[in-house]
């Protein structure tokens, strides 16, 4: 048996990213697919009902995708995927973040709001999960799918009211992507790095659901192609420098982390500690309302404390300034 097991699924953003991370490592691993079949080992390993899930040889469970691939860069450090200047190792942190953060709320969104969607994705899970079970049973689970999901939508802040910033967001990120990335096959050069994994697993997702999925085909066709090179990236030569990279990343930078992301998630931390329980925020001049997340107060304190870690700063204020990102950092 494989020394890493990795229960997961194909819909799974989180899962496909410790995935494709393992891949590119070149880590021995079992891809297991969760379903009736696993449930119970599943639920005897896993503190939490969350995918992905990871058995290691010493016979720890690990869970939550960041702490998996941090945890995994100490014991298979090469090819890093962190730059070595801390400058870009940093944009490379906050971006993956804000992957895993914000850039599911697009790929949530649409996959639970259009009907389309809503049932071939619905289909999608009901045969991962029974994978033996005849059409007309797989019919009906995926029914009972749509109906458990589409109130979820809540808990990422997609709403009517919410429905034309999301996907504005979304065509404001895939756009930026798709003028960095039709110059070079990762985002920070020639090998993938931690942005990557966080940022290109969302859209990946939605890349298969029909609305996003046939959005993307249309007008982002290089992050269509990084997407699909994400799922089992390779180490082709070295990372760049901010002087390449800078032109076409930091548009994305200032637009979608300093002007959406972290406005966003400054306002969810500053609710919690006021202990109130839904915010409203304006972005990009439109009020953004939403029930406060805990996961995300912590994960922005996270983000704060890998800031305040940086030695020195001289070249990275700048951009992150530029960004109008460095206030809600150094808060
Ligand atoms: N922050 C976690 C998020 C994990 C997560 O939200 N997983 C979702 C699937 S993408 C899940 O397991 N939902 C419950 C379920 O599918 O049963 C991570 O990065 O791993």
């Amino acid at each position: 048996m494989p020394p890493y097991r990795l229960f997961g699924s194909e819909l799974s953003p989180y899962s496909v990213k410790v995935r494709s991370y393992l891949r590119y490592k070149d880590i021995p691993h079992e891809w297991v697919v969760r379903s009736q079949n696993n449930m119970a080992e599943f639920q005897q390993h896993a503190k939490l009902p969350l995918i992905p899930l990871l058995l290691t040889p010493d016979g720890a469970s690990l869970q939550d995708s960041t702490p998996i691939l941090e945890h995994l860069e100490a014991e298979f450090p090469e090819p890093s995927i962190h730059p070595d200047d801390p400058t870009l190792e940093f944009v490379s942190a906050l971006l993956e973040e804000y992957g895993d953060e914000w850039g599911n709320k697009p790929m949530f969104h649409y996959r639970w709001t259009y009907e389309e969607d809503q049932r071939s994705c619905a289909s999608r899970i009901a045969a991962e999960n029974l994978p033996d079970a005849e059409a007309n049973v797989l019919d009906q689970v995926a029914q009972g799918i749509v109906q458990r999901m589409v109130p979820r939508l809540s808990f990422v802040g997609s709403s009517e009211a919410t429905r034309d910033g999301i996907e504005a967001s979304f065509k404001r990120q895939i756009g930026a992507l798709e003028r960095h990335l039709a110059h070079r096959p990762y985002l920070f050069g020639e090998r993938p790095a931690f942005a990557d994994f966080g940022v290109f697993a969302q859209i990946y997702e939605a890349s298969t659901d029909p609305t996003p999925g046939h959005f993307i085909e249309a007008h982002t066709p290089s992050v269509l192609t990084w997407c699909r090179r994400m799922l089992d990236p390779t180490c082709d030569g070295p990372f760049e420098s901010w002087d390449t990279l800078g032109d076409t990343l930091a548009p994305l930078l200032h637009e979608e982390v300093g002007r959406t992301f972290l406005p966003w998630s400054a306002a969810n931390a500053k609710a919690l500690a006021a202990g109130e329980e839904s915010f409203s925020v304006e972005l990009h001049g439109k009020p953004f309302s939403q029930q406060a997340q805990k996961y995300h107060a912590k994960s922005l304190q996270a983000l704060k404390a890998r800031y305040a870690a940086v030695a020195d700063k001289g070249s990275l204020d700048p951009i992150l300034d530029a960004a109008e990102c460095r206030s809600v950092l150094a808060a």
